[in-house]
């Protein structure tokens, strides 16, 4: 762009095409410096840098537009026997008002989506979806089994408060009974005029809680409320911390899972249960998976080198000169002052304290085989309260 002066102004590369959330104009004022695309919406990155992000995330409370993160919404008569057609999970004792970590699975057994799926009423329920357009694959579903069911994408946005000072701040902003809600529950509430389900949940293992913001106009003014009352906290804005996250155990789809992945070899085994009536999609093809027995594991890994301050690829593992894995996620962890990575590898090279190598751009690098989660942060989530 050539202004009258003749100076070249700087492109501002945002597009059409990629859809905006309601937080988006904040997360600009805020001086978020990155973003990537998520569900065909914008995803923020990184503000100050990842570190400082993730220090943040870690010790005082942070705020996130996963905007990105979209509700496909599922009502009708069918809603319920529909979603338990869509999940390995058994989903017999799933309550209004509940949120469920819902793996979604082809017939193949492979995974098509990890969300979060939340009972909203009897026979309403949104799939917080990761990034893959599950919309068309429930419709297509849908129309198949000719179930009575509709099929949308609500005005629905979520926004994360997460870090150990988010108990205090969401109870000064929500009133004190947000410290009994208990994990993956939600309530619904009328905040300021603004509807919102509150959920605790949230992509990191700091605490913290999603508000689902139903009504996208009201995106700003939820921020802005939000920001101020995290002042006495000093809340900064943050991101899905991609450090944070492989230290406690999460995985993201297209990192770690893909459909050429199945819950029994990415550590989801414990979310697929066999022995229900309900004929889910995958179940077949995830039996004869029991029986035949997995051939690779997702696994941690420590790898021995400098801190790491660079995108991980999906590097060669290898024992000896042969390639028996690959990297799905690789990072340093400033905490444990330590580069750890997930890898997809050969079973039998799955148990921990196995030594391995890493072919790091050419660069033969000792690693071993470490238990999953990095770090255990049960305790910080949960926050005293029994999960169920
Ligand atoms: N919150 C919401 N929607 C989301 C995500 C989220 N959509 C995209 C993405 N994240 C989906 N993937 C995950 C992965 C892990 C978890 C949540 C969403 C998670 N898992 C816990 C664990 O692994 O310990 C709890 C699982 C359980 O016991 O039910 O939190 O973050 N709204």
């Amino acid at each position: 762009m050539t202004e009258k002066s003749g100076k070249t102004k700087k492109p501002r590369l945002i597009s059409f095409r990629i859809r905006k959330s309601p937080y988006f104009e904040a997360t600009e004022r805020y001086g978020c410096r990155a973003y990537t695309t998520y569900n065909n919406m914008y995803l923020p990155l990184v503000y100050k840098d990842l570190v400082a992000d993730y220090w943040h995330i870690k010790k005082g409370v942070t705020l996130w537009d996963v905007g990105c993160q979209r509700q496909v919404e599922i009502t009708g008569p069918d809603a319920f026997v529909f979603i338990r057609h869509l999940t390995p999970r058994n989903l017999d004792d799933f309550q209004v008002g509940q949120c469920k970590y819902l793996p979604l699975t082809t017939p193949a057994g492979g995974i098509l989506n990890d969300p979060v799926c939340t009972r909203v009423a009897e026979q309403q329920f949104w799939l917080s979806i990761a990034d893959r357009d599950v919309h068309l694959w429930a419709r297509g579903l849908a129309a198949g089994y000719r179930m009575d069911v509709q099929i949308s994408e609500p005005d629905v946005s979520p926004l994360a408060i997460q870090g150990p000072k988010s108990f205090d701040l969401v109870a000064d902003l929500f009133g004190d009974w947000v410290r009994e809600l208990k994990y993956f529950w939600a309530k619904e509430i009328d905040f300021q005029g603004m509807p919102i389900l509150l959920a605790r949940s949230g992509w990191s293992k700091q605490g913290g809680y999603e508000l689902y913001l139903r009504n996208g106009n009201f995106g700003d003014q939820l921020w802005e409320i939000v920001m101020e009352a995290g002042k006495p906290y000093d809340i900064q804005p943050a991101t899905p911390s991609s450090i944070e996250r492989v230290e406690s155990g999460l995985l993201n789809y297209w990192e770690d899972v893909t459909e050429d992945t199945n819950p029994y070899e990415v550590g989801l085994g414990n979310f697929v249960d066999l022995e229900q009536d309900i004929n889910f999609i995958g179940k077949t093809a995830l039996k004869t998976l029991i029986e035949t027995g997995i051939k690779r594991k997702l696994v941690g890994l420590k790898i021995h080198s400098e801190p790491m301050f660079q995108i991980a690829e999906p590097w060669a593992v290898k024992s000896g000169k042969t390639k028996i894995g690959e990297i799905t996620s690789a990072v340093y962890s400033p905490d444990l002052d330590q580069n750890i990575a997930y890898a997809l590898v050969g079973i039998d090279y799955s148990e921990p304290e196995t030594n391995l190598l890493v072919d790091i751009n050419g660069a033969e690098t000792h690693a071993t085989v470490t238990n999953l989660p990095f770090i255990d942060n049960r305790e910080i989530v949960w926050s005293g309260l029994m999960k169920d």
